[in-house]
């Protein structure tokens, strides 16, 4: 496959300024008619070369004149005409069979209704077209199909006609005043109900809202809704930015590789992300929901009224939503939790991938593939770039700097640095070196020492910074990093901050925003009458690995005493982290294992602290990730790390038994459920005791889960006390996977988590299990959710057995990309890469994961997408 590079952009020669499509849906084709009025911008002899895959052209004319085979070129990808007038209009007709596309790029069929993912390179499996972000055109579409079949025929913009066609067929036109790229366009066509409501802009503007379900999932429909008017008044209040057309469709489909996704007006959803009602949605399907459906919306600001000039850009529109639909759920929730769970994402996931071999920048220098650099990166990491421009900014210039770029650039296709110049020329902040978060790659390392001069009463902190190199980059230069900062006294309150040279401050802020700028740099801290104990990127204000050298001590002190909720988190972790890490090389060295005290006490305060607020309590005990500590020392000793958390988890429940149960019977919710910060705190918090309780393996809590789970009226507490269960040794857990599996065998959703609960669980014989559950009757390759439910978790979480020595896990991956690659290769390529993390590990699994990854690379007609990543990854 061909290397595209950002270097190499050129604008386009051709506009299409509007395009009018007609679709006729019938059973085995669909026949496209597309007329496109097209403009000259380059070159007078500049060739007209249009993209298109896996259709059969069925004519081209130009001007209405049909054109001749020797008038044009059809080649795999593209068909090209050589000689057009500077102004003309292109009409081309094509079919395909939507039913035979399982890739779900373009238009397809999901449970028997069509629908299209365009983003990114989708459209040009529709019809021929220049198929790229910075050709922007008005469309009109007309739908033609089967009235009783697809009574529902929906696209993007204002419906402007409709009526009846002869042999029981009808039509629906749509016309979307916004000029788009492609990738924005949408179609649906089905048999759905509707949930509809109305929102009033703050202008006065009446928007019409729909939800279109299959008929059984109306009741799942609400809480989507309550988030989308939450979302509007939200970017209202805080961005100012309203609505602009008089219908906002939500429409959710089975068969999904992506979240969701932003067309204009009409948004397509993995049924996952937008339906939820208690009885079969997580706390934590809830908040997705919450998020994803703000952030779709978000979109239509910030991607959509200005979008990417080309893919190498896409986290303009990404980091900057993500960015926006995460302060949306903090200001709805608890904003401290958010954070924390926000980092938790980045770390697991980002920093793997910034260490890995698929390393880029926020904005990639090249790519062979693009649905590949829908990435962590791209997204959580390009958030984090504009989190600190909010940071170095503060809330006004920032928002200055939004409302500069919209005056600027709305109704184009614009660039990074198109934004950047925008928040730097309203705010006078200089972030020439900030930009170069956007061109390097890798997660910086940041090391702080201190020094406190008792005589002079001052502290002195140096911070050295130092990017590592990855594939392609070496020699990184220093990065404009925000280091929040504060320095707490022995009565375990903040001090007031004063830099050396500084007149003493007006205001009493206890937190100091350092930039951090060279290689090696120091601050001093005068007035700093007693020694202290420095709290360090506060709120994590860059993203990026911090090492100090803070005690032991000083950690169990910020634990129980920083203003940052985020840092005394923070403390916690690391020090469960280094505990943990001492564990493993005492199992390495046949040592006998023992908690320490210090850890034991400090955690028993917190879980009998009645003033902590509950989520923050719930977070505290959740101890670091298996995968999280992976990340800390290489070779990764996968079984070592389980056995000491397992036994840090174990012996922290058997100390802290008593109060572990009585917050378990405080936290019980009554009445009905709610999804409330104060709910969802209880219940994540009773379930997070349960999990620990769960550890001593006794009858009575086995007995406690049970009933849990029977009595449960919500799917939170419910599917957390099937995965207590599932990891326990009691044989009685059979009967509550079968009964699960009964009462939820009819709801997609439901029943993923069955199968991802199962494939999570730490035991040797979850190896023959995966075996069965590929084939299982419920299991379908065809169906992105099951196959991540299955898949996700064995590869993800459940280290040990997909790093089983025997190399039956790895094995197990390479059957399913060979299976799942020629049917879907978007998911494919995403299931592949934890084999590419090969060498983090001892010699023999390295040889084995090779193995596997080579074992892939020879398939025959592997896809682009799947080569790519294993390309890179053998490497
Ligand atoms: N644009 C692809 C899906 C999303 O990020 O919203
Ligand atoms: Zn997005």
């Amino acid at each position: 496959p061909e290397t595209k590079y950002l270097k190499d952009y050129r604008a386009p020669d051709f506009q299409i300024e509007q395009v009018t499509l007609v679709f006729d849906l019938r059973e085995g084709v669909t026949h496209v008619r597309a007329t496109s009025q097209v403009r000259r911008e380059g070159a007078a002899d500049a060739v007209l070369r249009l993209d298109g895959h896996d259709m059969t052209l069925m004519s081209v004319a130009v001007d209405g004149v049909r054109l001749t085979a020797d008038q044009y070129q059809l080649e795999d990808h593209h068909l090209t005409l050589p000689h057009v007038p500077d102004q003309f209009e292109l009409t081309i007709e094509n079919e395909f069979d939507p039913a035979q596309n399982t890739a779900l790029e373009g238009l397809y069929v999901s449970k028997g209704m069509y629908c299209t993912q365009c983003e990114a390179e989708g459209f040009r499996r529709i019809t021929y077209f220049l198929d790229q972000p910075d050709v922007m055109a008005t469309y009109r579409v007309r739908i033609e199909a089967d009235k009783t079949a697809y009574p529902v025929l929906l696209s993007n913009g204002n419906n402007i006609e409709q009526g009846d066609l002869a042999d029981g067929r009808h039509y629906v036109v749509w016309d979307d005043p916004f000029p788009k790229p492609s990738y924005l366009f949408a179609l649906v066509a089905g048999d759905l109900a509707v949930l509809e409501d109305h929102f009033t802009t703050r202008s006065g503007a009446p928007v019409t809202l729909r939800i279109f379900v299959a008929p059984e999932d109306l009741d799942k429909c609400p809480h989507a809704m309550d988030s989308l008017k939450k979302a509007m008044v939200w970017d209202e209040q805080v961005y100012g930015l309203e609505y602009d057309l008089d219908i906002f469709n939500i429409v959710a489909v089975s068969h999904f590789n992506m979240g969701a996704m932003e067309n204009k007006s009409l948004n397509i959803f993995n049924t996952k992300c937008v339906l939820a009602k208690p009885e079969t949605a997580t706390d934590g399907d809830f908040a997705a929901v919450e998020a994803v459906v703000a952030h779709e919306y978000f979109h239509n600001w910030t991607g959509n009224r200005v979008t990417c000039r080309d893919w190498f850009q896409l986290s303009l529109k990404e980091g900057l939503t993500v960015f926006r639909d995460q302060e949306f759920s903090a200001d709805m929730g608890s904003r401290a939790v958010k954070r924390i769970e926000d980092v938790r994402i980045l770390r697991q996931h980002q920093f793997a991938e910034d260490s890995g071999p698929m390393a880029h920048p926020i904005r990639p220098d090249s790519y062979m593939e693009i649905n590949n650099f829908y990435t962590v990166t791209v997204y959580e990491k390009g958030a984090e770039v504009i989190r600190m421009i909010h940071t170095l900014l503060g809330p006004e210039k920032y928002r200055q700097g939004i409302d500069l770029y919209f005056d600027r650039h709305d109704g184009q296709a614009v660039t990074c640095d198109d934004f950047v110049a925008a928040m730097e020329d309203a705010s006078g902040v200089d972030l020439r070196q900030f930009r170069l978060w956007y061109s390097q790659a890798g997660t910086p390392e940041v090391t702080v020492s201190q020094s406190y001069d008792a005589a002079a009463e001052s502290l002195t902190l140096t911070f050295r910074q130092m990017t590592p190199d990855t594939p392609g980059q070496t020699d990184k230069k220093p990065l404009h990093i925000p280091m929040a900062v504060g320095l707490i006294g022995p009565d375990g309150a903040d001090i007031p901050l004063q830099l050396d040279g500084e007149n003493a401050p007006d205001d009493v802020a206890t937190t100091r925003l350092l930039s951090l700028t060279g290689s090696e740099q120091s601050f001093t801290f005068v007035g700093v009458k007693e020694p202290v104990v420095p709290s360090l990127l506060r709120g994590f204000s860059a993203p990026v690995k911090l090492k100090s050298d803070l005690t032991a001590a000083d950690r169990l002190f910020l634990l129980a005493h920083d203003s940052d909720s985020f840092n005394r988190w923070e403390a916690g972790q690391e020090i469960a982290a280094g505990l943990i890490m001492e564990l493993v090389d005492d199992i390495a060295a046949g040592r006998p294992l023992h908690l320490d005290d210090g850890f034991s006490s400090a955690m028993g305060k917190v879980i009998g602290d009645l003033d902590l607020d509950r989520a923050f309590k719930a977070e505290v005990l959740s101890l670091p990730s298996e995968a999280t500590l992976g990340q800390y020392r290489s070779p990764v000793d996968v079984d070592a790390i389980h056995q000491a958390r397992k036994f840090v988890r174990h012996a922290l429940a058997a100390t802290h038994e008593t109060a572990l149960q009585s917050i378990y019977n405080a936290c019980q919710t009554t009445g009905f459920y709610a999804f409330t910060p104060q709910a969802v705190a209880d219940r994540r918090l009773k379930n997070v005791c349960l999990s620990y309780l769960m550890t001593q393996e006794t009858p009575a809590v086995f007995t406690q889960s049970m009933a849990q789970f029977s009595n449960a009226d919500n799917m939170t507490d419910e599917i957390a006390a099937l995965s207590c269960m599932v990891n326990s040794a009691f044989s009685e857990t059979r009967d509550a996977v079968e009964s699960f599996y009964a009462k939820w065998r009819d709801d997609d959703l439901v029943l993923d988590k069955w199968f991802s609960v199962q494939a999570a669980v730490s035991k040797p014989e979850t190896q023959d299990l995966m075996r069965r559950l590929i084939q299982h009757p419920d299991f379908d390759w065809n169906m992105p959710n099951r196959v991540r439910s299955v898949v996700g978790p064995f590869c993800g979480q459940n280290l040990t057995c997909f790093h089983d020595k025997s190399g039956r896990g790895y094995a197990f991956l390479g059957d399913v990309i060979e299976k799942l690659d020629p049917i879907n290769p978007q998911i494919a390529s995403r299931l592949v890469q934890p084999l590419g993390r090969w060498k983090y590990y001892d010699a023999d699994r390295q040889k084995l994961m090779k193995a596997t990854l080579e074992r892939i690379l020879a398939l025959p007609n592997l896809s682009e997408n799947t080569y790519e990543i294993v390309s890179k990854s053998l490497k």
